[in-house]
């Protein structure tokens, strides 16, 4: 049950922080309307498994399935606006001296609510590249409603969005800037993420090593709840407006 003193627990410690790492899973945008990873297996898609569809074996084995799959979670997540949840993150990197997002998603909600840095640490679902060789691909009028991924037009081979599947490795840029600043933050604020996915899931502990206080926002309680120091339990758009209020109000 959570209870007002955790809020100000919270916003105390954001209060202090000189460096906030904010990390952020498929739950901020929940609220949005953009189903979670896990959720996103509805209807005509209840009967795939997502970990087979994001993979190579999966791609390899129907590339029409995942480029649908992907065709319609981008529909999703173009039709969803930013949450109350994205906003108040977005206003909180203008209120400490250094702040780094690392999100999960592949959406770019939190561009869209006003978040000026954010590490994409599992890619972008609009961005497109080729499956071979990476070549960026624009893609043409007609190619996203097909039932087969387009060709890339430097090699041949099939053009998927530019996201990291199971398997793959994470970008190596946003991963040097995401662990530096875990182990160098004052607070780790986790949002919305099951904390079962590696090695992003290693972000918190590793914080908590380094000294940092670590935050969880989420409903459910989970492996990163289980080591944060304070676990603030409810959805990320109920919960850091009441944050950002007792921040702004002195707690
Ligand atoms: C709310 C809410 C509200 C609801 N408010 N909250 C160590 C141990 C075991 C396994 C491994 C390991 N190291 C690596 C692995 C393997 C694997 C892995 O982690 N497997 C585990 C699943 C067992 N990892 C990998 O394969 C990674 N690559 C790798 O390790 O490469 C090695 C390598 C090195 C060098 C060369 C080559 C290879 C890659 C992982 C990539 C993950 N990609 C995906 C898909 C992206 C594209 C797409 O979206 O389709 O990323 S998987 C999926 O999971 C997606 C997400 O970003 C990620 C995390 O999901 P998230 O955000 O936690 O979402 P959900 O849906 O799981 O949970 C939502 C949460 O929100 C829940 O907790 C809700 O309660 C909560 N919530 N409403 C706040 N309103
Ligand atoms: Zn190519």
């Amino acid at each position: 049950m959570l209870e007002l003193h955790q809020i100000t627990q919270a916003a105390q410690a954001l209060a202090q922080a000189r460096h906030i790492v904010c990390l952020t899973g498929a739950g901020v945008s929940a609220e949005s309307g953009v189903a979670t990873f896990r959720d996103a297996q509805t209807g005509l898609w209840a009967r795939f498994d997502p970990q087979r569809l994001a993979s190579q074996e999966g791609f390899a084995e129907d590339p029409g399935l995942v480029w649908r799959w992907y065709s319609e979670r981008l529909r999703m997540v173009e039709a969803a606006t930013p949450n109350p949840g994205h906003l108040v993150l977005a206003r909180l990197e203008g209120v400490t001296p250094a702040f780094t997002l690392v999100t999960q998603n592949v959406d770019d909600l939190h561009e869209r609510a006003g978040s000026q840095q954010v590490q994409h640490i599992h890619g972008r679902i609009h961005i497109f590249r080729c499956n071979y060789c990476r070549a960026e691909h624009a893609l043409q009028p007609g190619e996203r409603t097909q039932e087969l991924p387009p060709r890339c037009l430097a090699c041949g081979d099939q053009v998927r969005p530019d996201v990291v599947w199971f398997g793959e490795a994470l970008p190596e840029q946003v991963v040097e800037i995401a662990w530096r600043a875990a182990e160098a933050c004052d607070v780790m604020l986790v949002v919305g993420t099951s904390g079962v996915v590696y090695p992003v899931a290693e972000l918190p502990l590793l914080a908590k090593r380094a000294g940092a206080v670590v935050i969880d926002v989420n409903p459910q309680c989970n492996p990163i709840s289980e080591i944060a120091d304070i676990f603030l339990q409810g959805a990320g758009g109920v919960i850091l407006p009441q944050v950002m209020n007792a921040l702004s109000a002195g707690f």
